[in-house]
């Protein structure tokens, strides 16, 4: 018996993505010991999807005013970019107490397991202690949420007061 050697080539990426299998599938049964290049191959591989989580990075600030930021981290294969959808919400109001300079999608650069989401404050005069910024990731085919970590929120600091200003002149 003749056993003629066939070969698949991945990359390392890909073979380390997950469970690796390969087999020659054999059509031509009637021989039934033939293996060689004319029977069809088959390869299969799990692929992971990448794992993304979210967390709180620089706490807004009115005066400055200092932009509130997110952090996202990513898992997983990092040789491509990979676009992350995310929602806001708490008590602080989008486009009044801050705005989205994201507009609700962030992406992580190739090669680059960091992304950050930038949301400038506004310095407004509303007496507006403790709003909040909360930022959730939507859920996607393209990746799995980090199950704790989909979630983060800011508390925008305020710089008014109800105090009366006085000013004294002295003459
Ligand atoms: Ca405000
Ligand atoms: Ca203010
Ligand atoms: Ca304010």
């Amino acid at each position: 018996m003749t056993i003629a050697l066939d070969h698949i080539l991945a990359s390392n990426n890909l073979k380390n993505a997950g469970a690796a299998e390969f087999d020659v599938v054999h059509v031509n049964s009637e021989f039934f010991d033939q293996v060689s290049d004319h029977d069809p191959l088959v390869s299969r591989f799990t692929i992971a999807k990448p794992t993304v989580s979210i967390a709180p990075g620089i706490t807004p600030n009115e005066t400055g005013p200092v932009s509130g930021t997110f952090n996202l981290t990513r898992t997983g294969n990092l040789t491509k970019s990979l676009t992350v959808n995310y929602t806001l919400a708490g008590t602080a109001t989008v486009n009044t107490d801050y705005t989205d300079s994201s507009s609700g999608t962030v992406t992580f650069a190739a090669n680059s397991a960091t992304a950050t989401v930038t949301l400038p404050v506004t310095d407004d005069s509303a007496i507006d202690p403790n709003e909040t910024i909360i930022a959730a990731i939507t859920p996607s085919a393209n990746y799995d949420i980090i199950t704790g970590s989909g979630t983060g929120q800011l508390t925008i600091a305020d710089n008014d007061s109800a105090g009366v200003t006085v000013l004294i002149t002295m003459a």
